[in-house]
């Protein structure tokens, strides 16, 4: 029997690390290069390494599997190279940790660029081991290892990565990973990739390797926020009569969000947040402005901005541009952001320059405590009582609201993890009360980052009591829609809910918008749009991956019954995928930020 067909009816086997366990090969001590990047790469304490195979790094595939035994990091094997960074994305959106991730030389670092600028503008740690040469080219196989090895193969990704190394000797690059996971997991965070050339993977050790106090070369960094900065944050503060926060890159810490509420009431200031990034604030709370946005602040949002008088940016991402975008402001500003050390020539993902009157240069969750103290007892403020009307979506087709109200009623009160929304999403249509009840966008705008997130999200999330909930737009699912396929085989509960509106509807809009501009006919807006005849069976997608596929649900009185289903196939530990079909549309705030002119 293979072993294979020895697992196939079994119960579910619910602990990721008894699956893919590898016949014990009684090594114990390093003898190939690979071997001693492998015991580095333990060092770094990673659980997981994402991957996809191949020859060039054949060498280290062999020390995790025999060396390492597969534990510790454990292999997640993925079908494509963009899902395995997504993947570590995801885990990092949780963890605020590091992931592993392997990808072959040249053409699985090419697959895997787009993940990387995701998890590059999302600011999520992840270490990168790629593969080259042999280097030394009398060993290169003919024809095969010569395409396969560059001379720079970092240069694919240096302008969307910390830091890069292709390292010669075995102790060089027990260095380097050392490197590459100090630097992805120290503020501001980001995917570091190391090059191991095949050579130095699959040679013989001349002479075995001193061990040395790993944790010693990674030592934890603490930003401190600077006393002086603290005063005169607090003192604007104080004396302001309509103080705003702008809650942007924060932890997934409760404490830390306690003491932004804490902070938000001792000021009575309003607080904006924004759907790019991850939850940062209470948006049922009173002190909450208007739904969180997508590309823009909602008008609320935006008449609470401009009328502030002192603005407090807890790493928002785009200070600059969401002023512009809400119509300018005079407010004094406090920027909290050590984003600036990871501004590079390549990228502009660090948006235009804001205009800062205190700069506060350690990470949020650092600040706020010293900032309270500074503050001392503030006049009470009135934080404004009454509570949000329910959210209730409008009209009787079934649209993205619909899914969403249902979704959120299904899920009742277990606690739940929007791992990804879609573009379509309604920031009004779902609360979020703590940390984790939300983790942001791609980070990229990449589109395809969406199922790769969520399988990583849903791994940090498993045995949490969390349910990890996906919400992908139709075309980001079938961009990367194998990573089912990985959250299946190791057994990943994950609900994904794929909001299909047949199309790349974003850009159906824009075209609507030339079309306008040119005076040509709207009505032709969906063509090289529109992805039906055939429809796509996405629930048949997903039950070929080994998930469970539901749907097309194309009735709201589906929705629950539906979706009571598929929360129920979680919690016997599968990956469940509702394929529901809702009319093509954005909120009235996105299509208007969409199709606005640039000022
Ligand atoms: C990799 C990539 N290709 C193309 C785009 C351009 N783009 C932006 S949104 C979008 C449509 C996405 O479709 P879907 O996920 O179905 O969401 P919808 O707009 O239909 O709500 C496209 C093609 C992109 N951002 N990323
Ligand atoms: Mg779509």
């Amino acid at each position: 029997m293979s072993p294979r067909e020895s697992t196939k009816n079994k119960t579910v086997a619910r602990s990721v690390a008894a699956i893919d366990r590898p016949k014990p090969a009684g090594v114990n001590a390093p003898g190939f290069g690979s071997d001693v990047a492998a015991d580095a790469l333990r060092a770094l304490d990673i659980p997981y390494i994402a991957l996809n195979p191949g020859a060039s790094y054949r060498g280290l595939h062999d020390s995790i599997v025999n060396y390492l035994g597969n534990e510790r990091p454990q292999m997640l094997l993925c079908l494509h190279e963009e899902s395995a960074v997504a993947i570590a994305q995801g885990w990092a959106k949780v963890t605020g940790k590091a992931m592993a991730v392997a990808v072959h030389s040249n053409v699985g670092l090419m697959h895997a660029t787009m993940g990387i600028f995701n998890a590059w503008c999302d600011r999520m740690p992840m270490v990168i081991l790629g593969a080259t040469g042999p280097v030394d080219a009398p060993k290169r196989r003919p024809w095969i290892d010569w395409i396969h090895t560059a001379r720079d193969q970092g240069a694919l990704i240096r302008g969307y990565s910390k830091w890069d190394d292709q390292p010669t000797s075995p102790l060089a690059a027990r260095e380097a990973i050392l490197r590459a996971g100090w630097i992805a997991n120290t503020a501001p965070r980001g995917p570091t990739y190391v090059n191991l050339d095949a050579g130095l993977q699959e040679e013989k050790l001349a002479e075995p390797i001193a061990p040395v106090d790993t944790a010693r070369f990674m030592p934890e960094v603490q930003s401190a926020a600077p006393a002086e900065m603290i005063a005169q944050a607090a003192e604007l503060l104080r004396n302001a009569k309509g103080p705003l926060i702008l809650a942007g890159r924060v932890s997934r810490d409760v404490e830390a969000w306690n003491l932004r509420v804490a902070l938000a009431e001792r000021l009575g200031a309003r607080v904006v947040t924004d759907l790019k990034v991850a939850c940062a604030f209470p948006t049922d709370h009173p002190l909450h402005v208007g739904a969180p946005g997508t590309i823009g602040p909602v008008p609320e949002a935006c008449e609470a901005i401009r009328n502030a008088d002192v603005i407090l940016s807890l790493d928002w991402l785009d200070v600059a541009g969401t002023l512009k975008f809400a119509g300018g402001s005079n407010a004094k500003m406090i920027q909290v952001s050590v984003d600036h050390h990871l501004h590079n020539g390549w990228s502009m993902d660090y948006q235009s320059l804001p205009a800062v009157d205190v700069m506060i240069a350690c990470e949020p969750d650092v600040a706020v405590p010293p900032l309270m103290s500074a503050l001392g007892a503030t006049k009470p403020h009135l934080v404004p009582g009454g509570k949000a009307e329910p959210f209730k979506p409008a009209g009787d087709k079934l649209t993205v609201d619909h899914l969403a109200h249902e979704l959120r009623r299904s899920v009742g009160e277990q606690p739940c993890s929007l791992t990804h929304v879609s573009l379509s999403w309604n920031g009004a249509s779902w609360p979020f009360r703590h940390p984790l009840d939300y983790l942001g966008g791609d980070g990229g705008g990449g589109v395809g980052g969406g199922p790769g997130i969520a399988v990583g999200a849903a791994l940090a999330l498993k045995d949490s009591g969390r349910l990890p909930v996906a919400v992908c737009g139709d075309g980001d699912f079938m961009m990367a829609n194998t990573a089912v396929w990985t959250a299946a085989h190791y057994k990943i509960p994950l609900l994904i809910v794929v909001a299909n509106n047949r199309s790349f509807f974003n850009d159906e809009l824009h075209q609507e918008r030339v079309a306008r501009a040119r005076n040509r006919p709207v009505e032709n807006r969906w063509v090289g749009q529109r992805i039906s005849e055939p429809d796509i069976d996405i629930a048949g997608v997903a039950r070929a991956q080994g998930a469970q596929g539901f749907g097309p649900v194309t009735a709201i009185a589906d929705l629950a019954p539906t979706f009571a289903k598929a929360i129920a196939a979680l919690e016997n530990g599968a990956v469940a995928v509702v394929d529901v079909r809702v009319e093509p549309g954005y909120t009235a705030a996105m299509t208007a930020a969409m199709t606005r002119k640039s000022d």
